[in-house]
């Protein structure tokens, strides 16, 4: 159901929807049930047929039944959601699958920054690239990232990979995802970060691990001098 509406593009995204179909048909058959029960009372105690109001305290054994047994099935409900939204939020939030590849993701008042590890697959060395509001990430290849936000909190928030983690200035939060599905999808900021807050869109490009390599061989050299370019500069500062 949720797949037509948008598309599954991580390993856990079907998991996540999951619980959202669990949700919606549990509240469904409650809301049915609700909508039965109050449509007949209209009908059956209309004034013609019941023109005395019968006062009903719900103190007696009888009465209380009808609240305590449909309170013990909402409960049981509640139980049945909570167990599947715990498994979820433990594959999803609590466990690490040993990381193919690791992203730096910095929000900041009102873009994301991207870096990749580059050829070398190793962060913080020359060949890192860095993109402004544009992730390019191997189909199929575990990904940890590492979210930071460089001045007020931000979301970062990939709806196609039902992926959505808090930024928190002062902290580096470590999160994971697999992308499934090539293409190229939304990344939204999903959490008021100001006035640009509206603008603060990225996209995410989900490609075969032939296009990832093109697009580091074509990216490399660039950004190279680039990092060159920083680390001498802060090589001057240090010297100074
Ligand atoms: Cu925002």
């Amino acid at each position: 159901m949720m797949e037509q509406i948008i598309t599954q593009a991580s390993s856990y995204a079907a998991q996540i929807d999951n619980v959202i179909h669990l949700i919606a048909a549990i509240v469904g058959v409650w809301l049915a049930v609700a909508f039965y029960v109050f449509f007949s009372f209209i009908f059956k105690y209309t004034r013609k047929r019941h023109p005395k109001a019968a006062y009903i305290t719900g103190e007696t054994h009888e009465d209380g039944k009808w609240v305590h047994r449909a309170h013990f099935v909402v409960i049981a409900c509640d139980v049945v959601i909570l167990v599947f939204a715990a498994m979820a939020w433990h594959h999803v939030k609590q466990q690490l699958p040993p990381a193919e590849a690791t992203i730096r993701i910095v929000g900041q008042q009102w873009a994301w920054k991207f870096t990749d590890p580059g050829l070398d697959n190793q962060l913080d060395t020359v060949d890192d690239i860095n993109t402004i509001d544009e992730l390019h990430v191997k189909v199929n290849t575990v990904y940890h990232f590492k979210l930071e936000a460089k001045d007020v909190l931000h979301s970062f928030s990939v709806p196609v990979f039902r992926l959505k983690q808090d930024a928190i200035p002062g902290r580096v939060i470590t999160g994971w995802f697999k992308p499934t599905k090539t293409g190229e999808y939304d990344i939204q900021c999903a959490e008021m970060c100001g006035i640009g807050h509206g603008v603060m869109a990225a996209k995410i490009v989900v490609e075969t691990p032939e296009a990832h390599a093109a697009w580091l061989e074509q990216h490399k050299s660039q950004n190279i001098t680039q990092n060159i370019k920083t680390k001498n500069l802060k090589k001057l500062a240090i010297n100074k």
